[in-house]
């Protein structure tokens, strides 16, 4: 077990004393970070203490430990898995040659590149969710965002550590950047889409941890395979956190879907108007926001047919997630069954393997996501409503990027007319009057003892504290 320093101004296992000049830069960078949070980061609340986990090694077995804590006092470090001795490249071209400790010269630009659009997505994140405390729901969901934004907080670091360490003065810059550009912002925006997307209620929040930290998991698994070390090991332990920000998306959702059923049992209905008078958010909503941050988070995974993939995983800078999964590792000449859409016409047609790895990943993905639909699925019909299911619409359903991008293609994946679909879009999605009906039910509760009416109780407190326990303290 490799224990974390704590001794120093930035916690780390990289062994950061030894480096002056590298440590002397990132805590040139740590005031600029700070300032970020301070302006950027969660509104009100940044005097109080707060429930929260901190990594204190990178051991699988005990790594976190719990206390509160002033969110502006949380120890972000550097924290790196183990490193693994005689580790081989094990895929691509390279296969079975050391796995690289420095950055290759030819291949600085594009790594750099997936380390910036990596480490954008982080901060982007807490700005996304930075107002949401004024409408928590509960204590614990208040805990809970605050823990997901000061990881994302640290993932920021992580990324950080590698263009400081790896970079020199371009890396430096583009640390310098990750502060700088904002979600949402007109001139500077987040590099991808989803990240520039406001998530203004929790239904919202809850979905973006279902399904757009989802995707961080599968990226973070496909570079976790890298060859290049530091990355693959960084992004190792960055997925011992994502876990829980996961969890708090499903179990926020499940927990909205059994009030509602609660509401239509109770009130033997499944009107829209009743159910919503009674302050629980009915299906269809929901079905919507599924909608909205499932077909914008598989635009992340890029173009189904990519060389960008292809030479990435070709030189070993970006491998599939759980790549020991596959047979062959190397892929050279191999082809993949892919759908196209080619001068109005869908068709089947085959594609070099490493140029689909973009759908690979996003298939593995969409099979996470059906884990929770499931389950929901499950609840709903205990509750005994047979005829209601939620699904996830058609991955060529409102896409912005790749084969599907801006064609008229409805919820299950059919071609319909241009004017339907325009006509129809706002109904697929949370329309004007949706939003104002959430936003409505968004009322702070800060009384540890209730929970806001349209979502049930935990099942579980954190870290076996009390439901009831004061996950913030207020005072
Ligand atoms: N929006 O060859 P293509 C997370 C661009 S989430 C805007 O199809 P490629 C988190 C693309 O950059 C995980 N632009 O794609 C979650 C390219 O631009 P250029 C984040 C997009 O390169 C919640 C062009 O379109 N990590 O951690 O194979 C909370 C054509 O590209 C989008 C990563 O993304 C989009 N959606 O793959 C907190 C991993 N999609 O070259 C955190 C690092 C594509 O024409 N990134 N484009 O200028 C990558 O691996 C790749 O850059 C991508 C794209 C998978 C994103
Ligand atoms: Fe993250
Ligand atoms: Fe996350």
């Amino acid at each position: 077990m490799s224990n974390l320093n704590y001794q120093e101004k930035i916690p780390n296992n990289v062994d950061l004393s030894n480096d002056l000049s590298l440590q002397r830069a990132l805590e040139h960078w740590q005031p600029k970070f700070k300032s970020w949070w301070n302006d950027m980061g969660p509104d009100g609340f940044q005097s109080y203490d707060v429930y929260l986990r901190t990594a204190v090694s990178v051991d699988a077995a005990g790594w976190a430990s719990y206390g509160k804590v002033k969110m502006p006092e949380y120890r972000w470090g550097i924290f790196l898995a183990d490193q693994v001795k005689d580790k081989k490249i094990h895929f691509g071209d390279n296969i079975g040659k050391p796995v690289w400790q420095q950055v290759p010269g030819d291949y600085r630009s594009v790594l750099r590149r997936l380390i910036v659009t990596q480490g954008d997505t982080e901060p982007a994140s807490v700005e996304q969710q930075r107002m949401l405390g004024k409408t928590c729901p509960s204590l614990f969901d208040l805990r809970n965002l605050f823990q997901v934004n000061v990881e994302e907080g640290r993932h920021l670091w992580a990324m950080v550590y590698l263009l400081h360490a790896y970079f020199g003065r371009d890396g430096r810059e583009e640390a310098e950047s990750l502060l700088e550009r904002n979600s949402g912002d007109q001139d500077n925006p987040r590099i991808l889409g989803t990240f520039n997307e406001p998530i203004s209620d929790w239904v919202s929040f809850f979905m973006f941890t279902y399904f757009t930290d989802r995707d961080g998991k599968y990226q973070l698994k496909s570079l976790a395979e890298s060859s290049f070390d530091p990355l693959a090991r960084t992004c190792q332990f960055m997925l011992t956190e994502e876990a829980h920000h996961m969890q708090v998306g499903e179990s926020g959702i499940t927990r909205m879907i059994e009030r509602t059923l609660e509401k239509m049992k109770e009130l033997k209905t499944d009107s829209v108007d009743n159910i919503r008078n009674a302050g629980a958010v009915d299906l269809v909503t929901i079905q919507k926001y599924i909608n909205f941050w499932f077909s914008s988070s598989l635009d992340l995974f890029g173009s189904e047919i990519s060389t960008n993939a292809a030479t990435a995983f070709a030189n070993g800078l970006k491998g599939r997630p759980d790549e020991f999964r596959y047979n062959d590792h190397s892929e050279k000449n191999t082809l993949f069954d892919i759908e196209a859409f080619e001068n109005g016409k869908l068709i089947n047609k085959k594609v070099p393997m490493r140029n689909a790895m973009n759908e690979i990943t996003r298939q593995a993905y969409v099979d996470d996501c059906n884990i929770g639909i499931k389950r929901w699925n499950r609840l709903i019909k205990k509750y005994g409503y047979e005829e209601y299911s939620l699904a996830l619409p058609s991955t060529k359903f409102r896409r912005n990027i790749g084969v599907w991008a801006n064609l008229s293609i409805n919820p299950k994946g059919e071609f319909i007319n241009q004017d339907i679909y325009n006509r129809k879009l706002a109904s697929w999605l949370p329309s004007e009057n949706d939003k104002k009906f959430i936003n409505s039910l968004m009322i702070q509760e800060l009384d540890p003892s209730k929970t806001a009416s349209w979502i049930t109780k935990p099942r579980r407190g954190i870290n076996n504290q009390e439901i009831d326990y004061s996950y913030v303290d207020l005072n």
